[in-house]
C-alpha cells in the first residue's frame, strides 16, 4: 500500500476508534494510538525519509492535514462526551422541592383556624365583609370610644398588657368596631376575627391569649330580632343540630340593651364540669344593640343609624364543637392533640 493510501486508511480508522470512546480517558488513550509518540501516524511520518523531495512535499502536507483533522475530531468527540456526562449527572441530581419527605407528614389547619374559616363563610354568605385590625391597639379604640371612660369599673374585667408608649394589647375584637365606624360608610355589615389578650388567671375555660370574632351591623331600623335571628343562623350552621342556648341580660358599656348568649355545655351535656364551672352553661356569644353614644362619637346620627354587635369566643366555640375539656390544649403546641384534627 502506498504511503498516501496508508495515511487515508489511518484517518478513516482513527475516526472509527475515536468515536467509540466511552469516556474522556478512553479518548486520550485512543488518540495516542494515532498521533501520540508511538502512534500509527507518527510511524508513517518516519517513513517519509525514503521519499523523493517532491513526494515529501505533497505527502508531508497531507500528513499534516490528517494530523490536524484527527486533533479536531478529538476535540469534537471530547465536547460530546462532556455534554453527555453532564446530562446524565443533571438527571441524577433532579429533585422535586415540593415532594413531601414522608407520606404522613402533612401539616393541617389548627382547629381554631378551621372554625374561624367556617364562621367567615357563614357570614360572607349573609353579605358580611371581613375586617382586620392590629393586635396592639390604642386605649381609645379598645376602651374610650366604646364608652369605657378612663375610670370605668368595667375596665377591671379586661386588664391587659401595656406598651411603654401607652398602647395596649387589645382585650377584645370590639376595637375593630371603632375602626369600622371610622372607615366605613353606613350601612355596613362586618365580621372581624382576631387574637386578643387579657391579664387573666388561666383555667379550663380561660386563656390569657385567645380568639374572638366580632360582628357589627349598622343600618336603618335594626332590632333585637335581627340580632337573635343572625345568632341562631350562626349556631345552627356551625353545630348542624339543635343546641340549647339561653339569653340573659349582660352589661357592656358599648351596647344597650346587652345580652349574654350562653350555650349548654357540650363537654358535660349540662351536667356540670370544669369547663362550665359546674353551672352547665358556657358564656359564648355576648351581644347587643350598639349604644347610641358609640354611633354618635363616630360621627353618625343615632336617630338615623342603629346596629347590633356581638363578640364570639372562638376558642370556646371550638371546645363545644369537639367536646374539648380544657382550653389549654388549644395553644399548647401539643402535636398529639393537634394531629387529631388533621383529617376532620
Ligand atoms: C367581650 O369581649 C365583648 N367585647 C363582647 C361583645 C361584643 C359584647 C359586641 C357586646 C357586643 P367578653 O369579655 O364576655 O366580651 O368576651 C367575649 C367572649 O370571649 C366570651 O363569651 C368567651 O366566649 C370569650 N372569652 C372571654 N374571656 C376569655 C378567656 N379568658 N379565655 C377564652 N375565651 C374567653
Amino acid at each position: 500500500m502506498s504511503i498516501t493510501n496508508e495515511l487515508e486508511e489511518i484517518l478513516k480508522e482513527s475516526k472509527e476508534v475515536l468515536s467509540s470512546s466511552k469516556t474522556e480517558q478512553d479518548l486520550d488513550t485512543n488518540k495516542n494510538l494515532f498521533i501520540g509518540k508511538k502512534g500509527k501516524l507518527t510511524a508513517v511520518l518516519k517513513g517519509l525519509a525514503t521519499l523523493s523531495v517532491e513526494e515529501k512535499k505533497t505527502v508531508g502536507a497531507r500528513a499534516n492535514e490528517i494530523s490536524k483533522e484527527i486533533e479536531n475530531f478529538v476535540t469534537e468527540v471530547k465536547q460530546n462526551l462532556k455534554k453527555a456526562f453532564y446530562e446524565v449527572e443533571l438527571k441524577k441530581q433532579k429533585f422535586d422541592v415540593l415532594k413531601p419527605t414522608k407520606e404522613q407528614e402533612f401539616g393541617s389547619l389548627h382547629p381554631v383556624t378551621k372554625i374561624q374559616y367556617e364562621v367567615e363563610d357563614i357570614f360572607v354568605s349573609m353579605g358580611f365583609e371581613i375586617m382586620d385590625g392590629p393586635e396592639v391597639e390604642t386605649d381609645f379604640n379598645n376602651f374610650e370610644a366604646l364608652n369605657f371612660s378612663a375610670d370605668h369599673p368595667a375596665r377591671d374585667m379586661q386588664d391587659t398588657f401595656y406598651t411603654e408608649d401607652g398602647n395596649l394589647l387589645r382585650t377584645h375584637t370590639s376595637a375593630i368596631q371603632v375602626r369600622a365606624l371610622k372607615i366605613l360608610k353606613p350601612p355596613f355589615k362586618i365580621i372581624a376575627p382576631g387574637r386578643v389578650f387579657r391579664y387573666e388567671e388561666v383555667d379550663a375555660s380561660h386563656e390569657n391569649t385567645f380568639y374572638q370574632i366580632e360582628g357589627m351591623v349598622l343600618d336603618k331600623k335594626v332590632s333585637t330580632s335581627n340580632l337573635i335571628y343572625t345568632m341562631k343562623v350562626l349556631l345552627s350552621e356551625i353545630f348542624k343540630k339543635e343546641v340549647t342556648v339561653r339569653l340573659r341580660p349582660g352589661y357592656f358599656p358599648f351596647v344597650e340593651p346587652g345580652f349574654e348568649l350562653d350555650i349548654q355545655c357540650m363537654v358535660c351535656n349540662g351536667k356540670g364540669c370544669a369547663v362550665c364551672k359546674h353551672s352547665g352553661w358556657v358564656e359564648l356569644l355576648p351581644c347587643g344593640l350598639v349604644h347610641p353614644n358609640v354611633i354618635r362619637d363616630a360621627g353618625h346620627d343615632p336617630k338615623e343609624w342603629q346596629g347590633f354587635a356581638f363578640g364570639l369566643g372562638l376558642d370556646r366555640l371550638v371546645m363545644m364543637r369537639y367536646g374539648i375539656n380544657d382550653i389549654r390544649y388549644l395553644h399548647s403546641g401539643n402535636l398529639r392533640f393537634l394531629k387529631q384534627f388533621a383529617k376532620i
